[in-house]
């Protein structure tokens, strides 16, 4: 029998009310089992809801440097488990070791930055306009944060949202994708032995159209951060307007990584191979559309097909992997669905283009590296998501026409350029509408300490990761403190009292 594992609500492990679980397998091999999680109703919801209000009764009033320790040792435990925890993840997720034991270091290098803002969580001193009156902004908790994170970075994105609303005082409500939720049960563990009082988090497992859905929808939940689709972004997006509540959303991108005619071919090979098919696809930030400069183009295929075609596909626990299985069947018949798209589209495929078959495969998730050429800008395969091993190919004359295409979709998360041209590379960072450009560098890579984000239909203003991300945890007040005893009217006595 598998194993159960519970949700975490009113400070203990505890079973859902609904009694329902869901098996978690392997996506390298559907034969193993991995364990059940709940399938929570909206009454496990209700007692969280109550549960981390409390919690943050306790918490807001928790100094921030303390709060601030709590992910300090976080940190250290992450650190003292990063391998136990990534070969957890890869088992549940599917992606590589090397993969796995990144996106835990992104966990930690999380942990740190915030233990060390609960000595900043600045707000400013600034004049005040009358005498002997003092003007200050400060930052506050706002309340209980909600916060729904996806499969593709199991334990890193629960980090990013989860400890800058801790380290702003927040306490937490957390749903991870019923396809990984091994990974955020174990950083519950992690967090509560780190010293955190249990009734600041609460996980509650379960699908995101009843428990997610629930979170959204529920009255004492101030602060949601969401990152998933932009189909279902935009339903939150109308729930929260509704509610007024803050809202930060991380959604689709369709990046495009551009090689120049002066580029080095061999490092832009070497990116797009990375940025289009670590993670197997499946990043927000993956590259997804490669725009070739026509002198380079055919040259740069040779060279990237050749790399392709040799790419090892496995599972993601061989040490030998490079490319591990999809999360689902539902992601696989997705890149299907897009490469009979391309072949009604006119486009090419170069290599890949299928689920591989025999008996070494059947068992698991996975898709061939597929490079499709001959894309048309405008066409669905150059404009949709697909968010697997799928790469678009596009030819281009000149850096307008690079542009042009690059921004010419409705997302606008990252983006890429390859060339040794300084003013290529400053017009890229300075006109191409994303919310990252890397230069000679791939579209994904993304460093934990900087803002996270992008725009158009990516996002909806607010970033994760560094600075940004503790403004959207936290409410901005303002005091006034008038110490020259008199009544002093702003505006109006400003100037009257003070000799010109
Ligand atoms: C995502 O693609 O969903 O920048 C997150 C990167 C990673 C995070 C990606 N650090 O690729």
């Amino acid at each position: 029998m598998a194993e159960r594992h519970l949700n975490f609500i009113g400070g203990q492990w505890v079973e859902p009310e609904t009694a329902e679980y869901r098996e978690n397998r392997n996506p390298a091999d559907c034969h193993d089992l991995i364990g059940e999680w709940p399938r929570s109703g909206p009454g496990d919801l209700q007692r969280a809801v109550a549960s981390a209000k409390r919690g943050f009764e306790l918490w807001r009033r928790t100094p921030a440097p303390l709060r601030g320790d709590v992910l300090k040792r976080t940190g250290d435990l992450l650190s003292a488990r990063k391998e136990e925890i990534a070969r957890a993840m890869t088992r549940e997720m599917g992606k590589v070791l090397a993969e796995t034991r990144g996106d835990v270091q992104e966990g930690i290098d999380t942990a740190y930055y915030a233990a060390s803002e609960g000595r900043r969580l600045f707000g400013h001193t600034v004049p005040s306009e009358l005498r002997d009156k003092w003007a200050m902004s400060y930052r506050r908790p706002i309340g209980v944060a909600g916060l729904i994170t996806p499969f593709n970075f199991p334990l890193a994105i629960p980090t990013w949202k989860t400890f800058p609303a801790l380290v702003c005082g927040n306490s937490v409500i957390i749903k991870p994708a019923e396809d990984v939720p091994h990974s955020v049960s174990l950083l519950v563990e992690v967090l509560l032995e780190a010293g955190l009082p249990p009734e600041v988090i609460q996980l509650v497992h379960g699908p995101g159209s009843r428990i997610g859905n629930a979170i959204v929808e529920h009255p004492d939940i101030p602060v949601i951060s969401f990152t998933g689709s932009t189909e279902i972004g935009s339903r939150l997006g109308e729930i929260c307007g509704r509610m007024h509540k803050r809202l930060s959303l991380e959604m689709g991108g369709k990046n495009a990584q551009i090689v120049m005619p002066d580029a080095d071919l061999d490092l832009a090979v070497d990116g797009v191979l990375w940025g289009a098919f670590g993670t197997t696809g499946q990043r927000c930030t993956a590259t997804s559309r490669l725009l070739l400069h026509e002198d380079v183009h055919d040259r740069l295929l040779e060279l990237l097909v050749g790399r392709v075609t040799r790419l090892r596909l496995g599972p993601g626990l061989d040490e030998g992997t490079e490319v591990g299985p999809m999360i689902n069947g539902g992601a696989v018949a997705k890149c299907e669905e897009y490469v009979g798209i391309a072949r009604t589209e006119g486009a090419e495929v170069l290599c890949g283009g299928e689920r591989p078959t025999g008996a070494n495969w059947d068992a698991g998730f996975y898709f061939q590296p597929t490079v499709l050429a001959g894309v048309r800008p405008g066409s669905r395969l150059a404009c949709e998501e697909i968010f697997g091993p799928v790469l678009s190919v596009i030819r281009f004359r000149d850096l307008d026409e690079a542009i042009r295409i690059n921004n010419e979709v409705p997302y606008g998360l990252s983006s890429s350029i390859y060339t040794r041209d300084v003013l290529a590379s400053f017009r890229a960072l300075n006109e191409l509408d994303n919310g990252i450009t890397y230069v000679n560098a791939p579209t994904i890579g993304a460093e934990a300490h900087l803002p996270f984000g992008g725009v158009k239909q990516t996002g909806n203003g607010h970033r994760e990761g560094g600075w940004e991300v503790y403004h959207f945890y936290s409410e901005t007040k303002v005091g006034y403190i008038d110490f020259s005893g008199k009544l002093q009217r702003a505006q109006i006595d400003t100037y009257e009292s003070t000799p010109a």
